[in-house]
């Protein structure tokens, strides 16, 4: 461990080179803000990065008059097959704010009440799935089947396009494919200087062309269908102009914003619900709360049919995926950088443009805000008074400023509403010795975690 000079104040730096950033770079992350901090540098080889996770400092990043965002390293390579896609391009890239303006009405409240429907058809294959594993006494692995729900949903609500995901024995080819691809972009990050790696990035060229191909395809199955929709995301990336200049978006870009939201638009869902699952299991009153809050809604009817104000009724669950995201946010980290050289925090001297990583699971662990038992899994703390007391930098699971999550409401409508349905349905039942093992593609998901299912027979 080293200081650096240029600063005011001493950053310890953590040399990681002979390790490398392993399979779990996010989780080594963590280990080493543990052990030095919440400001550190880390070094690999030839390049440094700091990262941030107390409140303060956070705070200050998420001043967009002084900062805004990074596309750090990890989406640079992202870009190789999301370009100009409105999660990886860059501030001043024209596409971003033409894109921004085009899809911004998608996901207005009007809009997610249209998707409504297609996510229940979602959950709704989910449930009869589970049934069958019911039936045959078989095991679910969580972690796979949200994400089936969750692409099927982003799928029929954003581009009426059906992956048909549970009709399949193994996941669409895309899930695998789209894996691969963000596996290759998060390992590529911790290449060694002079190693060959010429046969991964070929496997990566074939996977992202054909994530391209299917992208090709569902713009095709809408042409084909004469439908002029302006009412979900593909008829508004297909036939919206751009509401100061009259322009609509041009086909390279509408491939990579389609490609962008069949990814963005399912997988860290996917990882929110599964998290929020493992969660539940492990502590009965908090699931308890969460069956009572259903059971009001839905008694002992069977089969409910969840209306879109049902959705906004379940709060107790919307706070426990809140809960579940503050301490496994599956977008664990973001980047920040200056507009103008800078002294964050008057005194980690930072240059215009210079990245600054946001280390969220960490930010979300500071005793100083959340207690001194932050590990503890509790869903109260998104009661309204206690979320009204907090600083309001401390949780930032979907980013910050003007490039946050835009499918936010959309992903905590749908999580919220197989949540409260799987709850009502069903006695979960785990696998008593599993230990949390969580598996980083550049998003975190819990690994190997699985249910057995019985139906709930009593409900009062
Ligand atoms: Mn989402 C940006 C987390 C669901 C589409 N998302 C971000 C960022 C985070 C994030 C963090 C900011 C990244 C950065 O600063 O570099 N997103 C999540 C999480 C969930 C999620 C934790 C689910 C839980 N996201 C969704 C869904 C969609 C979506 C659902 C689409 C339907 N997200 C996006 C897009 C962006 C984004 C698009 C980029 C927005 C922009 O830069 O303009």
């Amino acid at each position: 461990m080293t200081d650096t000079s240029q600063d005011l104040a001493t950053i310890p730096v953590v040399d990681v080179s002979d390790v490398g950033l392993t399979a779990t770079p996010l989780q080594q992350a963590m280990r080493l803000a543990r052990t030095h901090g919440p400001v550190f540098r880390r070094r690999l080889h030839d390049t440094d990065r700091l990262f941030v996770c107390s409140p303060d400092l956070v705070a200050e990043l998420s001043d967009e008059d002084r900062f805004t965002k990074h596309v750090g390293p990890a989406l640079e390579n992202v870009r190789e097959f999301t370009a100009d896609g409105l999660f990886t391009a860059y501030n001043d890239e024209p596409n971003w704010a033409k894109a921004h303006d085009i899809l911004l009405p998608a996901f207005a409240l009007g809009s997610l009440r249209a998707y409504h429907p297609a996510m229940v058809t979602a959950a709704r294959r989910l449930i009869d799935a589970w049934d069958g594993h019911l039936r045959r006494g078989s095991a679910v692995d969580v972690a796979e089947d949200m994400t089936r729900m969750t692409l099927d949903t982003i799928g029929l609500a954003g581009f009426g396009y059906d992956f048909e995901s549970f009709a399949r024995r193994e996941p669409h080819p895309f899930v695998g494919a789209m894996v691969r691809c963000l596996e290759w972009s998060m390992n590529r990050l911790g290449r060694a200087p002079g190693a060959d790696h010429s046969a991964e990035d070929a496997a990566f060229r074939d996977d992202a062309g054909y994530l391209a191909a299917v992208v090709d395809e569902v713009i095709a199955t809408r042409r084909a269908s004469g439908e002029r929709r302006t009412d979900d995301l593909l008829g508004l990336m297909l036939g919206a102009p751009h509401p100061a200049d009259g322009t609509l978006l041009d086909a390279a870009n509408i491939r990579s914003q389609v490609i962008t939201f069949l990814i963005a638009g399912h997988e860290t869902t996917s990882g929110a619900l599964s998290f929020a699952l493992y969660h539940l299991l492990r502590n009965p009153v908090a699931l308890r709360l969460a069956q009572r809050e259903a059971d009001e809604l839905w008694g002992d009817t069977e089969d409910p049919e969840p209306s879109f104000e049902d959705v906004g009724r379940l709060r107790w669950t919307r706070q426990v995926l809140n809960e579940a995201l503050r301490l496994w946010p599956t977008a664990a980290a973001f980047n920040r950088e200056p507009r103008q050289d800078t002294l964050l925090g008057g005194r980690y001297r930072l240059r215009a443009g210079e990245g600054v990583t946001v280390l969220t699971p960490m930010l979300h662990r500071d005793a100083a805000v959340w207690g001194d038992n932050p590990e503890l899994f509790d869903p109260t703390r998104f009661d309204p008074e206690a979320e009204a007391a907090r600083p309001p930098h401390a949780y930032k699971p979907f980013g910050t400023g003007e490039r946050a999550c835009i499918g936010r409401q959309f992903a905590l409508h749908e999580a919220t509403m197989l949540l409260g349905l799987l709850v009502h349905r069903y006695r979960l039942t785990g696998d008593s010795g599993y230990r949390l093992k969580i598996k980083e593609t550049l998003t975190l998901k819990p690994e190997g975690f699985t249910l057995t299912l019985a139906r709930r027979t009593t409900r009062h």
